[in-house]
């Protein structure tokens, strides 16, 4: 009988590309959806794989759902990545942030723990939580001591803790993957590398003017989702309960972004990026590196995609879908 995975956030980036990747390891995929007053924007980037996958109405937030979804569906495998994952909006809905980050998922542990505490689970952790600590050798691994500075990074922070307090109280298989930045064309078009990426494209075809963006001056260790979904499978199904840095263990300014996204498109982008201060954020998180030794040493995991890669592939998809030869996701 194949195994049953069980998904909170399936509907967000690395939840699709999850279960997409699960149903490829012919796992059972069962994904908890949040009721939208717009059906169509909960499975979108599920389009491909809709008909294969069971979904489910629930809410990290209402304890009875999830319960009853773990009570029926009695997962093999929990991955949690339902959350506020936006850390420039936790600033604006800080308690919200707390909520369902923190506290949801203290819920689904509780749930977890009484109702099938032999199905291995996996916490959606950030780099985010490392805030600003850097180690002497520029990079922050999962020896770093973690130092937040956003409502998001704090959360996250309380949600890690909570997963090794159930590791150890209750002998449980829950597991942390402390993932750094990972993009995609189905990240939300909010987040920097999807913003810059359609306003570049959209200049480039003559349908914008100018980019308005926050700190041009922050570092990202940015990799690919679909290389960062394969990771957490590994990280939940090790032998040993334990927890790994997920990164690419490269570094690149926001500018140097930029320069990458309109270079590939024959612009030059200082002409068109201009900084707002409107986009700053109350503390800055200025630099992230993430060491992965241990995963590439102890799993074998190693990302595909190189930040030039991704970059190029995101550019690809928004210049087709913005001319209308290609649909979106
Ligand atoms: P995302 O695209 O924002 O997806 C988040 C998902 O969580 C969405 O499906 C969202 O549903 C759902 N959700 C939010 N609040 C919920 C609630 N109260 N109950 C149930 N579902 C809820 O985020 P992502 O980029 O895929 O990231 C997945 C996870 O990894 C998140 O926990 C994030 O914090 C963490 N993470 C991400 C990165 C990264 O670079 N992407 C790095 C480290 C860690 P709606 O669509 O209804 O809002
Ligand atoms: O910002 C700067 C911004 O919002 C990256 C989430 O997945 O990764 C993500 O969080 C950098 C920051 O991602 C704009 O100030 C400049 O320095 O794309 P972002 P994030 O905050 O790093 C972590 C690991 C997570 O766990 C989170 O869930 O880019 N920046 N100008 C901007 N950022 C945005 N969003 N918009 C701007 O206009």
């Amino acid at each position: 009988m194949s195994k049953a995975a069980f998904i909170t956030g399936i509907s967000g980036q690395d939840g699709s590309y999850l279960a997409e990747y699960l149903l490829s390891l012919n796992m059972e995929v069962h994904g908890m959806i949040r009721r939208n007053s717009t059906p169509e924007n909960q499975s979108s980037r599920l389009k491909k794989i809709y008909n294969k996958i069971h979904s489910h109405y629930g809410d990290l937030l209402d304890q009875t759902s999830i319960e009853k979804l773990l009570t029926e569906i009695k997962p093999d495998e929990i991955y949690n990545l339902a959350a506020q994952s936006h850390v420039r909006i936790s600033f604006d809905i800080p308690q919200f942030t707390a909520q369902t980050n923190a506290i949801g998922t203290l819920n689904i542990l509780e749930a977890y723990k009484r109702i099938c505490p032999s199905a291995k689970f996996y916490q959606a952790s950030s780099s985010e939580m490392f805030g600003l600590t850097i180690e002497e050798d520029g990079f922050q691994r999962e020896t770093t001591i973690m130092n937040p500075v956003s409502p998001y990074g704090i959360s996250k922070v309380f949600a890690y803790n909570a997963v090794r307090h159930y590791r150890r109280a209750y002998n449980l298989h829950a597991v942390n993957g402390i993932l750094f930045n990972h993009e995609s064309a189905r990240r939300g078009s909010n987040f920097v590398t999807n913003k810059v990426v359609k306003a570049a494209c959209s200049i480039k075809l003559g349908l914008q003017d100018k980019l308005e963006i926050g700190n041009l001056d922050s570092y990202r260790d940015w990799g690919h989702s679909k290389d960062y979904v394969k990771a957490m499978y590994l990280i939940n199904n090790h032998n040993i309960a334990d927890d790994f840095v997920v990164s690419t263990m490269e570094t690149h300014s926001v500018r140097e972004m930029c320069n990458t996204v309109f270079s590939y498109l024959d612009l030059d982008y200082k002409d068109y990026v201009i900084q707002n201060d409107k986009y700053l954020r109350p503390e800055e998180l200025p630099y992230l590196k993430g060491d992965s030794t241990k995963i590439r040493k102890t799993l074998g995991w190693k990302p595909e995609y190189t930040f030039e890669m991704l970059m190029h592939e995101m550019v690809d998809h928004w210049m087709l879908v913005l001319q209308g030869k290609e649909s979106n996701l």
